[in-house]
């Protein structure tokens, strides 16, 4: 498809208004729409704010001025997200472009919710209106990649993280150790009101006590979970099975986006197993260096680094499965 530059300056406007709603966005995604006269001038933007509230084309037509009205049958809407189609919280956002009747309907990627899927794309180019797909689409996908991942793969989206010493280790034999720094700390409490829900293994709990809160940080407290071998999650639990496709399963029917592993290691290997699963690796590490300990989990050959950055010593390494 190509991709005019006057497209991505557009789409990437969107994607801007749509990070507005980080916070209060969930469980839904965040969208943003900008509406384009003929000769190039933005007469509306909108975005998603509240889950049950006005999606973003909803607040983009809202936001034009009526001086401007009559300048929508010539104009293209931007929406970072295909418009959905169905009957949801609020009326389908597709009915609601045909029926302003704009010329043109630029759309970042398509929504991969079952009751939406391309039939959003589908109706606007039966009433005639002219649809390109797919501008930003990376980008697009990438500012919702739980929502993506929890829709498309049926389990959350999961992201292990832990912090080690310059040698590799998660702890000191000998004495407590503290790796983070105050601002790192920050970070992982950032991370957390991010994440749906948060997990522990029975023996990091019990031996850190992590009150596994968001406190240092804006935004809700995660679901947490302990995971315990020797006693079953959920009733249905099998532990003469492989653990985690269970666990997947059971997030997934709570309705949990995404889930934040924060150890220990034994919880962290058992997720990068062969038939484990995960999206994402948070590696902190500190410029300490400690006798011994336990181990930090590999990094596995599937993973690539997609991020670094350094705060006072400590480097964060973000790595995606691929
Ligand atoms: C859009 N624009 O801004 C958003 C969309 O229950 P509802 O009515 O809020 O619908 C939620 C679903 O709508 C959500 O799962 C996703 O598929 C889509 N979100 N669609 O056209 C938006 N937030
Ligand atoms: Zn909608």
């Amino acid at each position: 498809m190509e991709q005019t530059e006057k497209d991505k300056m557009y789409m990437r406007r969107c994607l801007q208004l749509a990070r507005c709603g980080q916070l209060t966005a969930r469980p839904n995604p965040m969208v943003g729409a900008v509406i384009v006269s003929e000769e190039g001038r933005i007469i509306g933007e909108g975005y998603h704010i509240r889950c049950g509230e006005g999606h973003a084309e909803v607040n983009a037509f809202a936001s034009v001025k009526p001086q401007d009205g009559a300048l929508l049958s010539k104009s293209t809407m931007y929406v970072s997200l295909e418009p959905c189609s169905h009957y949801g919280r609020t009326p389908p956002c597709a009915d609601l472009i045909v029926s302003k009747g704009v010329r043109r309907v630029v759309v970042g990627c398509v929504d991969p919710f079952a009751k939406v899927k391309g039939r959003g794309i589908q109706r606007l180019r039966d009433a005639g209106i002219e649809v390109t797909v797919g501008v930003l689409e990376k980008e697009c996908l990438e500012l919702n990649s739980r929502f993506m991942t929890f829709n498309t793969h049926n389990r959350p989206y999961v992201t292990l993280k832990w912090c080690q010493t310059a040698n590799g280790f998660i702890d000191d034999n000998f004495r407590p150790v503290a790796l983070s720094t105050p601002f790192t700390q920050m970070l992982v409490h950032k991370l957390r009101a991010e994440n749906d829900a948060i997990l522990v293994g029975r023996v990091t709990a019990e031996r850190d006590k992590p009150q596994l809160n968001v406190r240092l940080w804006a935004g809700r407290d995660p679901m947490r979970i302990v995971i315990d071998r020797n006693r079953p999650f959920a009733p249905e639990a099998d532990f003469s099975k492989p653990i985690v496709p269970q666990l997947m399963k059971w997030l997934y029917g709570q309705g949990v986006q995404s889930l934040l592993v924060e150890g220990g290691a034994e919880t962290h290997r058992s997720f990068l197993a062969e038939n484990g699963c995960w999206d994402e690796l948070r590696v902190e590490i500190s410029p300490r260096t400690v006798g011994g300990g336990t181990a930090a989990p590999q990094i596995p050959a599937s993973a690539e680094l997609c991020d670094r950055k350094e705060y006072d010593g400590n480097i964060i390494l973000t790595y995606r499965h691929v």
